[in-house]
This record gives structure tokens, sequence and C-alpha cells, in this order.
């Protein structure tokens, strides 16, 4: 059985996504970064930066945190979505282009585009500018390919959540064709629908 702290954000569904493309029992528990839960004793024990999502493993009594990392140890742990043969680096790079920079530059969309328009211009710009730019460089290795490492993985599963917030960074995804056909297509798998709505429900996937 595994331990899921989460929150309805992009980092946290990546991994609620993952558990339910697995069809592994687990049970989610909410931390409300909002209430500050983040901060509470027993979640620092297992997630000292005080952030979601976290894990733990009663099988193995491990924690983990960082999404990127409990993706790595549950898909290596049930040996699936890790890319099969050649598509196991590729899988790798998309995650790392993912936990380094497009969830990164879209977070901080999310803070001057978002919630704090008009605070900052030049920040709007830059990161604006950046998601753009990152954007395209998705729909570009989406070109010809159903996923970024040719097979369904926990790449993708990185990489979805942070696109289904297009809205919040005032993306059209009409713009970007690939992505948009990627998105869509990920958006109408049976586990996805399920992971996207843990810990709670807060609206219907967004849809362009
Ligand atoms: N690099 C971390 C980032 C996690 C992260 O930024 N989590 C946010 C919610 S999406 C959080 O818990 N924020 C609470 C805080 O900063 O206090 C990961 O990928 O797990």
């Amino acid at each position: 059985m595994i331990d899921l702290y989460t929150w309805t954000t992009p980092n946290g569904r990546k991994v609620s996504i993952l558990l339910e493309e697995l069809g592994v029992p687990y049970t989610p528990h909410t931390i409300d970064i909002g209430k500050n839960e983040q901060f509470a004793p027993d979640f620092l024990a297992i997630s000292p930066n005080n952030k979601i999502p976290a894990i733990f493993d009663h099988e193995t009594g491990r924690s983990v945190m960082e999404s990127g990392a409990i993706l790595m140890y549950l898909a290596t742990k049930y040996n699936r979505f890790l890319g099969t043969g050649d598509n196991y680096w590729p899988m790798m790079e998309w995650l790392m282009w993912q936990m380094g920079g497009l969830g990164p530059m879209l977070g901080q969309v999310h803070h001057f585009v978002k919630y704090n328009k008009g605070v900052s211009d030049y920040s709007a710009d830059r990161f604006s500018t950046e998601a753009s730019r990152l954007y395209s460089v998705l729909n570009k290795r989406l070109e010809g390919r159903d996923y970024v490492a040719n097979e369904y993985t926990i790449a993708d599963m990185a990489i979805w959540p942070w696109v289904s917030r297009f809205e919040w960074q005032e993306i059209d995804l009409n713009q970007y064709p690939n992505v948009l056909r990627w998105y869509t297509s990920i958006a109408q798998r049976p586990a996805v629908q399920r992971g996207y709505h843990v810990p709670s429900f807060v609206s219907e996937i967004p849809m362009p």
C-alpha cells in the first residue's frame, strides 16, 4: 500500500495519474498548501522541502519526495511506463526537461500572469516568452510522434498536468497542433481522468 500526500496541483496530479495507470492500491492524503499544511512536522518528516507530492511505501518502509523521483520510484518498482528499449533515455530526457524547465517556468507564469498580473511586466513577459518557447519545443518533439518518448511513459504523465493549465498560462493550444493532439488524446485515458481529481474534485479537465 502506498500513501500519497498531495494537493490539486500539477505536481501532485503527476503521481496520482501514475498510480491510477498502474492500478495499484494507494491512499491519498490531502495536504492543503493554502492552509500551510505542508509545514506540519509529520509531513516534513517525509518531505523536508515542505512541498507536495510525497509518498510512503509501506512495503519497503521508504518515503520519497520530489515528483520526478516519485515517478521514477514507482515506475521502476512496477517496471512500467519507463520506456522500453531505446525509449528509456528519451523518457529520461523529457522527464528532466519537465522537472528542470517546463514546471518551474510555467509555475512562474502562474504567479505573474494569473495570480499577480500587473505586478511585474518584466517577469510576466520573461516567463510568458519562455513558456511559448517551451510549448514550441514540445510541439516540435511531438511532430510525427504520439508521445515524447515514442510510447506513453512517465515523461508524458509529468508534462501533461502542466499543459492542463494552458488557460492560466494564456496559451492557445491551437497554435501548437501536435501538443493539442497529444493533450486531448491523453485526457481521454480513464486513469488520467481519475488521477486528475485526486485528492478532490476542483473542475473538469480543461479542454481547448
Ligand atoms: N520540484 C518539486 C516541486 C513541488 C512543488 O512545487 N509543490 C508545490 C505545489 S505544486 C508545493 O507543495 N508548494 C508548497 C510550498 O511551496 O510551500 C516536485 O516536482 O515535487
